[in-house]
């Protein structure tokens, strides 16, 4: 009898949205059921936490709070103060969690300090990402679904959750953020018409959208600044490359997040099809890739043991600034021929 109400419900959904086959229907069918099956659940979000990965977390505890279990949310690094919305109002439980997903974490790596406790605890992974390693009885990883939220929003009303202003806020700003307010080609109709079904509920788009991805700091923009007079081009000016060093962090005070948004310059020059941010960091260089649909993005960063998605992926040297700089134009330019 819940079986075939958490069928309907999930059918009702997915018709809402544009439909999905039977094996899609399962999947959200099987997930749903995990869920719901679970109670004292900690609900994990990937490091450097983004829109998607804390909305996610924030929708699905709220959601699941509501059918009256204990849910709590966990993040290897501090929260932002501009994603303080999405957990506004929730008190604060005090559980042991005896089941755990994650929602929008690729792979364990990406659990950041909590790898080591949780990677061989995770129930349910729940993600879009093309690379995904993370092991887990129940996995749904849809690469078609242009924010993880997507998959969440469905989730939810699958499980019955009635959607409010605080879940439906959680999920339009992940799937707002993740998509640059709807403007990468990873966005599909169901993107447009879930965030339509989000709206019924109040939600302060406009506010939401200015705080996420248009506000920027005064130290963001100096970094930006420095950033920008690093800009140079190789590859017959297909592809460009901005430089964030330590130093200019320190100098402009600049906050984890104040980085956001750098890694989108180069590509957004005008014949430029890869865009390359290298940020130095302790150990190395972290390089975000931003590209056109010339270049794989999560194929260029798999080369050296990262990953992503096909516009938008990453990766880590370990390597000296021009080494490192070598090997990716020199990958870059055979992927460009
Ligand atoms: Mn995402």
């Amino acid at each position: 009898m819940i079986m075939a109400s958490i069928k309907k419900r999930t059918e009702n959904a997915l018709k809402l949205c544009g439909g999905a086959d039977k094996d899609y229907t399962k999947q959200v069918v099987k997930t749903a059921k995990a869920l719901l099956k679970m109670d004292n659940v900690l609900i994990l979000s990937h490091r450097s936490p983004d829109g998607d990965t804390l909305g996610c977390a924030f929708a699905l505890c709220r959601g699941m709070r509501s059918l009256c279990k204990k849910v709590t949310v966990r993040c290897a690094d501090e929260i932002p103060g501009k994603y303080a919305f999405m957990s506004e109002g929730m008190e604060d439980q005090s559980f042991e969690p005896e089941h755990f997903v994650t929602v929008d974490i690729a792979g364990p790596h990406l659990l950041g300090s909590l790898a080591e406790e949780y990677e061989k605890k995770i129930e349910v992974c729940i993600d879009h990402h093309l690379r995904n390693n993370v092991e887990a009885p129940v996995k749904f990883v849809d690469t078609k679904a242009a924010a993880t939220a997507e998959i969440i929003w469905l989730l939810l009303c699958a499980m019955g959750v009635e959607m409010d202003k605080g879940i439906a806020s959680c999920l339009f700003a992940a799937i707002s953020t993740d998509t640059g307010c709807f403007k990468y080609g990873s966005v599909t109709p169901r993107t447009h018409l879930i965030a339509v079904e989000l709206m019924k509920y109040g939600v302060d788009c406009a506010g939401i959208n200015f705080k996420l991805l248009d506000e920027v700091s005064q130290a963001q923009l100096e970094l930006k600044k420095q950033a920008l007079d690093t800009l140079e081009y190789c590859c017959d000016n297909q592809c460009a490359i901005v430089t964030v060093t330590t130093e200019m962090i320190e100098q402009t005070n600049a906050s984890p997040e104040d980085l956001d948004g750098i890694s989108n310059i180069p590509r957004s020059i005008a014949g430029v099809e890869c865009g390359i941010t290298m940020r130095q960091i302790s150990d190395g260089w972290k390089i975000s890739i931003r590209s056109s649909d010339k270049l794989n993005a999560s194929d260029l960063c798999g080369k050296f043991g990262g990953g992503g998605h096909k516009a938008a992926a990453g990766c880590k040297f370990t390597e000296s600034y021009e080494d490192a700089k070598k090997q990716l134009v020199t990958a870059v330019s055979e992927m460009l021929k």
